[in-house]
């Protein structure tokens, strides 16, 4: 029994608490058991919205089972207490500024707009109950506190044997995965929350937005100029600007007055287009949008006093503590709250009806020839709410899928999942023959499973050019595995030097996008295009996406991988030897896949005085990829800006050809680039498919393992050369 004292909220220590354990436990798959505070037993367990489905029970737990959660109440919270052995390493919590490693942090799981975050920052945009614990051995657990309503994570507390969790609402389950290696836990994970689906080959290009690109010429010159710079680049977005008085599914007549012919014009040029929808809709009984809401009665209520929780007694509720009110399922009057276009009203995405009309809007809005959508602002933002949100007693209409009637309290961190769930379907409906393509700026734990995801709004600093890796490691040891940072750096004017560095490190990250705020210091923001900072930042931009490119069969391949197993497309470099404790805090390296290993130079990253971290143990051979040539960089041809790169021991990776995007030619031939081990052979894999479409669904794909020995591959293909480079 812990003998630790518990800190609350206002700082306040108090006696040991009295902690409850959960002596049944159940197995609910391989290494996966749930498990919940017996004096909460005989209240109904609420569904978590971030399963795929609610897991049934297998079996009593095995013995030994070492990790065992214990509950108590304290100060109006449940608490949730996990031990940890002294040189457990902690990761996980999706996202958050800072250190890779996340012990000694705390983090309050609750959806927040927060423009100019940094690593002191409680709450960011998303929301991941979810720690990863890697013991000294490198085995590791992992901890799901079931919970949707706000949950601090604190692996802070002068109890630091311990990882806590303070929740409001009702005692939440807990499910605990084991696992022989952090991989193993990263999968189970995805086992319980789902996998990212395969995105359409377009995406993994380069991607270039702005806030905003306007009029439409702007956007065709910007396409051209991409082009005639024999710049690659995939995407462009149209941010918030295209709209009419920023009412969502329409388009400033001046400004954009033919839709789709400027989609005609990108897509003949190779481009792709994603623009923004928001889900404030303008309160304005002359817009078609919200008068078809209000009448079919779609939106988020306003406060009413009435309890109609369904799930607690009166009796239990006062029993600990609970303060939350509920609003009554016919109560209450629609909700406004000020964003872009004023008063808005906000969809009640906890509604599957709800969710289905949203849906449907898109389908003439993509007909005008959008390839991808990107919500913003979902956490739910609101300019004059508290804490730039709706208010928590706000009321949802909630199916019992979700948990059924409930407060803003305990649906506001899973209202932006809910969103971009019903935009994806929206886009699987009116465009089904083709990948659906979201990117959200909210989000919960599964959320993955809906959307791709940047993270939020970062600053041209060089803090936050180091930040960027770290946070894509933990958002994919916390499911997500598509996620990317603004490259350059959102607000505040860029260096040049940060520049070319940022697109250097964010060309080798899952989700490439270089993006900039409108304004700063009161003038509009200068441009931060590759080429924006004259010839030597744009050759060493080009320099990076060529790489980027030429590596899309690798990446293809590990999309693939994570769309299956859930495993991380950027890895944390201790992947490669989790008993390696060395490795636990590096974060100015990670790993692509489980072959590549990307090393941002410090000095580069603008951090001089930090050491140099370890390398993985073993032979890691440096690699270059150029326009035409690949293999071992020869001294003084290196780009000093940009991260070195190393291939495993025995390991072959496929490369495709250069190009400008990834719809301009077939991937030939491939060039194979090996490190052999020590009897001369190297192994790889390479998956292809169409790069749209479900034909992949239907097996029309290919997935080699493959094998070089010498001048000799396994690797068969029907077309293109196979070309050999191997690594001395
Ligand atoms: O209040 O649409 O994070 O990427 O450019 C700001 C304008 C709203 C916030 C997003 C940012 C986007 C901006 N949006």
């Amino acid at each position: 029994m812990p003998r630790a004292t518990l800190q609350s909220r206002n700082g306040a220590m108090s006696l040991p608490p009295r902690w409850r354990y959960d002596h049944r436990g159940l197995l609910f798959g391989d290494g996966i058991a749930r498990f919940r505070d017996p004096a909460w037993a005989s209240a109904p367990l609420p569904p978590f919205p971030g399963f795929v489905e609610q897991p049934t029970p297998q079996s009593p737990l095995p013995t030994p089972w070492t990790v065992r959660p214990a509950f108590t109440d304290h100060g109006g919270e449940r608490i949730v207490r996990v031990e940890i052995a002294p040189g457990t390493s902690l990761y996980g919590t999706g996202e958050q500024a800072g250190a890779l490693i996340r012990n000694g942090t705390r983090k309050v799981c609750w959806n927040t707009d927060a423009f100019g975050y940094h690593d002191k920052t409680r709450s960011l945009y998303q929301s991941h109950p979810w720690v990863l614990a890697v013991r000294p051995d490198g085995t590791a657990f992992g901890v799901i506190c079931e919970t949707t309503w706000r949950c601090e994570l604190d692996l802070a507390s002068s109890d630091t044997r311990a990882i806590l969790f303070r929740c409001d609402g009702p005692s939440p389950a807990v499910t605990v995965i084991e696992g022989a290696s952090p991989q193993e836990v990263v999968q189970r994970l995805s086992v319980l929350t789902g996998t990212m689906p395969m995105p359409p080959l377009w995406a993994l290009g380069y991607q270039q937005c702005r806030w905003s690109y306007e009029p439409a010429d702007r956007v065709r010159g910007l396409a051209r100029e991409f082009r005639e710079r024999r710049i690659p680049c995939d995407v462009i977005w149209l941010d918030i600007d295209y709209m009419e008085r920023f009412r969502c599914f329409t388009f400033d007549p001046d400004k954009f007055p033919d839709p789709a012919g400027l989609n005609t014009d990108l897509h003949a040029m190779g481009f792709r287009t994603v623009w923004m929808i928001d889900p404030g809709l303008a309160a304005d009984p002359e817009y078609a949008v919200y008068k078809e809401g209000k009448a079919s009665g779609r939106f988020v209520r306003a406060k009413s006093h009435e309890r109609v929780s369904s799930t607690i007694s009166d009796e239990m509720a006062a029993n600990w503590g609970l303060k939350w009110v509920e609003a009554p399922r016919d109560g209450g009057d629609e909700y406004y709250g000020r964003v872009w276009p004023g008063a808005c009203a906000f969809p009640d995405f906890t509604k599957k009806s709800t969710r289905q009309w949203w849906a449907g809007l898109y389908r003439n809005y993509v007909a005008t020839g959008i390839d991808g959508v990107w919500n913003d602002m979902n956490e739910p933002a609101v300019f004059d709410g508290p804490h730039k949100t709706m208010p928590t007693d706000n009321f949802h209409e909630a199916d019992e899928e979700l948990g059924g009637p409930g407060s803003h309290a305990r649906y506001h961190n899973i209202y932006g999942m809910e969103m971009v769930r019903a935009t994806r379907e929206g886009i699987m409906a009116a465009k089904p023959d083709v990948r659906p393509f979201v990117l959200t700026r909210a989000n919960f734990l599964g959320g993955h499973r809906y959307a791709a995801t940047w993270t939020g709004d970062n600053q041209a600093e060089w803090r936050h050019l180091r930040w960027s890796i770290p946070m894509v490691l933990n958002l994919g040891l916390s499911g997500q595995p598509f996620s990317g940072p603004d490259i350059g750096g959102f607000g505040n004017p860029s260096t040049p030097e940060m520049f070319a560095v940022w697109m250097g490190v964010g060309a080798l990250l899952p989700f490439a996008r270089g993006h900039k705020i409108k304004d700063w210091d009161g003038k509009p923001m200068p441009d931060h295009e590759p080429w924006s900072f004259g010839p030597i930042v744009e050759e060493t931009c080009r320099r990076a996406l060529v790489r980027r490119y030429r590596l899309l069969p690798y990446l293809y391949t590990l999309f693939d991988e994570a769309s299956r197993t859930g495993m991380p497309i950027c890895r944390p470099a201790f992947f490669a030897d989790p008993t390696d404790v060395r490795l636990r805090s590096v974060e100015n390296a990670f790993l692509l896949g489980g072959d590549v290993l990307v090393v941002c130079g410090l000095d580069t990253l603008g951090d001089l005085d930090a050491s140099p971290s370890p390398m993985p143990k073993g032979v890691w051979r440096e690699f270059e990829i150029g326009e035409r040539g690949v293999g071992a960089p020869k001294d003084g041809e290196r780009d000093p800006w940009l991260p070195r790169m190393y291939l495993r021991h025995g390991a072959a990776i496929a490369l495709g050809p250069a190009m400008l995007h990834t719809g301009e030619k077939p991937m030939d031939p491939i060039t194979l680039l090996a490190s052999p081990d020590d009897a001369g052979v190297a192994r790889g894999t390479l998956y292809e498919d169409s790069g749209d479409g479900y034909g992949y669904t239907r097996g029309e794909y290919r997935r080699s393992a493959f094998e070089v020995k010498g001048d000799a591959t396994t690797l068969v293909r029907d077309r293109g050369g196979v070309e050999i480079v191997t690594l001395a």
